[in-house]
């Protein structure tokens, strides 16, 4: 198909600042009334920082499907949040213990672990309120789909599943289809939710969603092979999990095609996976 020139710098920069707005907006206000410090705690984890690519997703899968920014901006707010737990807790004494996340100390770090634990569970628990309340815009049936695909995605058959088997594995994954079962539902789970809570809030069809599900897994996948190559982490697997985000990328194109123009940030976005990718493998440096 024919492709105008994309400015996907331009596209992210625009989408970035209105999903950050929307995340201001969705969290509780700061006041007096804060035990425990919690609120100052889901600012302090979801408001600095951070690349937003769940939200990008979520945005670009609604304007593919047809629908506007604004109909994407709960789910994409929803979305973060969930990534935004995930990291508090992953970054806990029990689980990774990092002391540093984003230049910063990590949350458990800078309000202590209970706290943490209790922030982890206030971003979890707000996520599925923020959804809940959505867009007038958007049929209730629309919003109860979405919400059944990110507990899906975020839950034991997605990310936390996935955390569990990484937890089991450890650094001894020497088969490429293990890492991939691993990278599928802890990284690809959630951009497979924002593939299809785009879809839901921008109006497409049942095969659409899916469809723009399965992109959003495939896309997850080759992300987390990139980040791997760029990180140097499972050397072994390095050359072969590149073949895999070309294969990758290259299976969301495919799965685009139908949305026609619509859907060039999308290909834009694979092809940013693709190019980081292979940039790392070549020893030059991406953002
Ligand atoms: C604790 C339930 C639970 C899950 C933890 C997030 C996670 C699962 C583990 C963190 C380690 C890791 C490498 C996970 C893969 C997902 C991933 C690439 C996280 C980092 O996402 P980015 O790069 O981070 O989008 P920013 O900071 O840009 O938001």
């Amino acid at each position: 198909m024919t492709t105008t020139t994309f400015d996907l710098t331009a596209y992210l920069s625009d989408r970035r600042r209105q999903a950050d707005e929307a995340l201001t907006h969705a969290l509780p206000e700061l006041g007096p009334d804060d035990p425990g410090k919690l609120k100052e705690g889901m600012q302090y984890a979801l408001l600095q920082g951070g690349k937003r690519m769940r939200p990008m997703i979520t945005i670009a899968a609604c304007e593919a499907a047809g629908g506007s920014v604004a109909a994407a901006l709960p789910a994409s707010c929803a979305l973060e949040m969930i990534h935004a737990y995930s990291l508090v807790h992953d970054d806990l004494p029990a689980m990774d213990n990092d002391l540093e996340r984003r230049g910063r100390p990590t949350v458990h770090v800078a309000f202590g672990h209970a706290h943490a634990i209790l922030i982890g569970d206030a971003l979890l628990t707000r996520a599925f309120e923020v959804l809940g309340r959505g867009v007038s815009s958007i049929p209730g049936e629309r919003i109860a789909a979405a919400m059944t695909y990110l507990a899906h995605h975020a839950g034991i058959h997605g990310m936390v599943g996935g955390q569990a088997l990484d937890i089991e594995h450890g650094q001894n994954i020497l088969s490429l289809e293990l890492l991939e079962r691993v990278h599928a539902l802890k990284t690809g789970a959630l951009y497979a939710a924002a593939g299809a809570m785009g879809a839901l809030c921008g109006g497409a069809s049942e095969s659409q969603v899916r469809d723009l599900e399965a992109w959003g897994l495939k896309f997850g996948i080759a992300f987390q092979h990139a980040d791997d190559i760029l990180d140097d982490d499972q050397q072994t697997l390095r050359t072969e999990a590149l073949a895999r985000v070309d294969g990758l990328v290259s299976e969301c194109d495919g799965l685009a095609e139908q949305f026609g123009e619509r859907a060039q940030p999308l290909r834009a976005l694979a092809k940013w996976v693709k190019d980081r990718a292979h940039a790392a493998h070549a020893g030059v440096k991406a953002d």
